[in-house]
């Protein structure tokens, strides 16, 4: 096989006439069209120098050509590297040149910003538009030779030390899982996908884009999440792929009826837990129940409950098949069913380690290749797993990780701040949010203005805390870890509306 990847989602696709991408202007692209636009941008990147293996750092906004630069890098066996467009050049900094990235892709309204970031790390730097522009007259590049265990992207996720790891992920990897997909949710050619998820994530890119490639269906491609558009768009589809938030937003509009979602054959939710009460809504509301499937960064996805059979609200099904999947001890020895563990994942989904960092990989691999996911959870006798809680102190907001490691090494050395503490407590519309507890110096007051404007361009927006809190002392264990069990207890009702 010559580039694994490649023959799995696209190449099949080489002339044909059947639409893939429906864009807001009311224009379509086949699958042929966008598969040639992609063999010429990845004869402009060898062009300039990126080699196999080669990583390309991307921020750039959500577009069609976003997505045939995915494709591009995959032909010519260039390593993907997607960026959250919210993330701040000073978190790029350390993006671009952790990856030793050989070249950095933007948006116009960006390239000032981040050329500094470029030559910082010894990238080279071009827009999108720019290589797109450049493509339209350039040859086709030959397919490069990529075998199943090559990488095809680096996704950065947070860590609970604050440093940022680059979960490397094969063509094997992403193969595979949408292969496994596109098979349990019965994927087809006739089907057209609502997207309107970011693509720099392993959802919107990875499980939306890949699954629909692998049929050979449909994006209605819409910018961003707006539940109008949303409903407009169901006529014309049949599959939304969505986190909670996308569902309980939907189930604010008084137009989402069993009548604006009859055509619509499966709703799919992940990323972050989905209520069970959210759930039963939507079935009373629409007469479909969501279908609750878990994955990571790392891993791709792992369960998924059933497309036919029971979908059980609160749980995120049995393992997909090909993956295995054990609630274990400290030991990585199951536990009964029923009992309370960490989730371990094992199966041609897991990634294949972290960039450079062969410590952390060894730290989250057990040495029969289970991979460590530092979820809780409980499996019951029939296979249904049931996220319950984690053990990584992780917050989950709209979808969006967030470590608060990374957010408290930045408060703490703001001046007045002792120390502190953010926490996740329940938000009504992004299912997690944020609030920065803070101790002061002695002496000192906590001006909450000054510190949000200290936060400002150095980390992502969806990542500075919605509400500042300050108290006296942080509560401690005997061991002197923050209790932050206690802190979200105290703090529970800090977004409550009613
Ligand atoms: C936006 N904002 C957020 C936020 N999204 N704040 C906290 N958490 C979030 N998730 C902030 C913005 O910074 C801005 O702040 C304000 O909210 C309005 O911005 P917006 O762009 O208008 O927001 P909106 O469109 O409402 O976005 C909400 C959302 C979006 C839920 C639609 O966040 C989203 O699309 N989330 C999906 C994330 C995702 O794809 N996750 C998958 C990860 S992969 P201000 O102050 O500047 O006004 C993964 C593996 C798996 O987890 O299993 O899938
Ligand atoms: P990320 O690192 O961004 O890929 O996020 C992965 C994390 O999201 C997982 O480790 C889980 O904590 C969480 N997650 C994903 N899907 C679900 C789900 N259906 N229910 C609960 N948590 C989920």
């Amino acid at each position: 096989m010559p580039n694994h990847l490649w023959a799995a989602l696209f190449a099949r696709h080489e002339g044909s006439d059947a639409p893939f991408l429906h864009l807001p202007d009311g224009t379509t692209w086949t699958h042929g069209a966008y598969v040639a636009r992609a063999a010429r941008l990845a004869a402009v990147l060898t062009g300039k120098g990126v080699a196999p293996g080669d990583r390309v750092a991307v921020q750039v906004a959500k577009s069609p050509d976003a997505l045939v630069l995915y494709a591009a890098c995959v032909r010519a066996g260039i390593v993907f590297l997607p960026l959250n467009t919210g993330y701040t050049p000073s978190e790029l900094d350390y993006f671009v040149s952790d990856a030793d990235a050989a070249l950095l892709v933007c948006d116009p309204e960006t390239l000032d910003a981040l050329r500094p970031v470029a030559e910082g790390a010894d990238a080279g730097i071009a827009t999108l538009d720019a290589l797109v522009a450049e493509a339209e007259g350039a040859e086709v590049a030959p397919v490069t030779e990529r075998r199943a265990d090559d990488l095809a992207a680096i996704l950065y996720t947070s860590g609970t030390t604050g440093r940022s790891k680059g979960a490397m992920l094969t063509h094997a990897n992403l193969a595979s899982n949408a292969e496994a997909l596109s098979d349990a949710w019965r994927f087809t050619a006739e089907d057209t996908l609502i997207h309107a998820l970011p693509i720099f994530h392993t959802h919107g890119l990875f499980v939306a884009t890949n699954v629909t490639l692998m049929a050979g269906g449909a994006l209605i491609l819409q910018p961003k999440f707006d539940p109008e558009a949303i409903l407009a768009a169901m006529p014309r589809a049949t599959v939304l792929m969505g986190v909670p938030t996308f569902y309980t937003r939907l189930l604010d509009q008084p137009d989402l009826t069993r009548d604006a979602t009859r055509g619509m054959r499966l709703f799919v939710s992940g990323s972050a837990p989905l209520l069970a009460e959210t759930h039963r809504q939507f079935e009373s509301r629409t007469g479909h129940r969501i279908l609750e499937r878990y994955g990571m960064t790392e891993t791709n996805m792992n369960a998924s409950n059933p497309y036919e059979g029971e979908r059980r609200p609160g749980t995120v099904g049995p393992a997909l098949p090909g993956v295995e999947i054990r609630v274990a001890d400290a030991e990585g020895r199951p536990v009964s069913a029923g009992e309370v563990g960490t989730v371990e994942v094992r199966g041609p989904n897991v990634f294949c380690g972290y960039w450079r960092m062969p410590d952390k990989t060894a730290e989250e691999m057990r040495p029969d290749g289970f991979f460590i996911t530092g979820d809780l959870g409980t499996l019951s006798e029939d296979g249904y797993l049931a996220i319950v809680g984690r053990a990584k102190d992780l917050v989950i907001s709209g979808g969006y990780n967030i470590y608060p490691k990374e957010i408290e090494m930045l408060l703490d050395e703001i001046p007045g701040i002792l120390e502190s503490a953010v926490i996740g407590v329940p938000h009504p519309d992004m299912g997690e949010g944020l609030v920065g507890v803070l101790v002061p110096e002695p002496g000192a007051t906590i001006d909450s203005d000054a510190v949000m404007r200290a936060l400002d361009g150095r980390i992502a927006r969806f990542k500075q805390p919605r509400q500042l809190e300050t108290v006296e002392e942080l509560p401690r264990n005997t061991m002197g870890k923050v209790q932050k069990d206690v802190l979200r207890g105290r703090f529970e009702n800090a977004f409550k509306t009613d």
